[in-house]
């Protein structure tokens, strides 16, 4: 009987120190996060998971050009699908601009490329620097069609980092090719088609 109690008394404190311990590693652990969270721009990014924009591209410069952009984060990754009829056959440039405002007739109300970044315009990834708005060329078939397909996580919808949330920029189409090279936007051209990117 004496050992039985003895053993019991024995586990007893091994449990109840057992969860001490426990308790300060969960606080340890929480303290750890708010650090993260705090440094960590990626985590804030992923918080917006499962937001969705919608986007109707209008027509600019007299052009036939409509479409629509649909933006989906999922995994801390924005995806875009863009949709066009109505395009010359051949290359043409496609941006995020600067502001969510496409009611001057050329488009010029967007603004320029939109650079939370302050870098300079070139080819999106190029290490000498690029627009978080410089998506890139993309080529319209002889029907005038073209669909646009990119991803980043360099980007967000509606996420606390002005760096990465797109909301408030619009997608613009150009007459002509992105040269890559070119200050401060790559000698696109007009602007022939733009759709403001809001969550309204
Ligand atoms: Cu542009
Ligand atoms: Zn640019």
């Amino acid at each position: 009987m004496k050992r039985i109690s003895l053993g019991l008394l024995f586990s007893a404190a091994i449990i109840f120190t057992g969860c001490r311990n426990e308790n300060q590693t969960a606080e340890d652990r929480v303290e750890e996060n708010v650090d993260m969270t705090q440094e960590n721009e990626e985590m804030q990014a992923e918080s917006t998971d499962g937001e969705e924009i919608r986007v109707d591209i209008e027509s600019k410069s007299d052009s036939n050009v409509t479409g629509t952009a649909v933006f989906m984060q999922e995994n801390g990754e924005v995806s875009m699908t863009v949709e066009l009829t109505g395009l010359t056959e051949g290359t043409h440039a496609i941006h995020l601009h600067e502001k969510a405002d496409c009611s001057a007739e050329d488009g010029s109300s967007a603004g320029g490329h939109w650079n939370p970044t302050f870098e300079d315009h070139g080819e999106w990834g190029d290490e000498d620097g690029y627009h978080k708005g410089d998506i890139g060329n993309f080529e319209a078939d002889a029907d005038g069609n073209a669909t646009i397909k990119f991803s980043t996580d360099e980007w967000c919808i509606g996420c606390d980092d002005d760096s990465k949330n797109i909301v408030g920029t619009a997608v613009v189409v150009h007459a002509g090719a992105d040269d890559y090279v070119s200050q401060p936007s790559g000698d696109s051209g007009n602007r022939i088609a733009c759709g403001e990117v809001t969550m309204e």
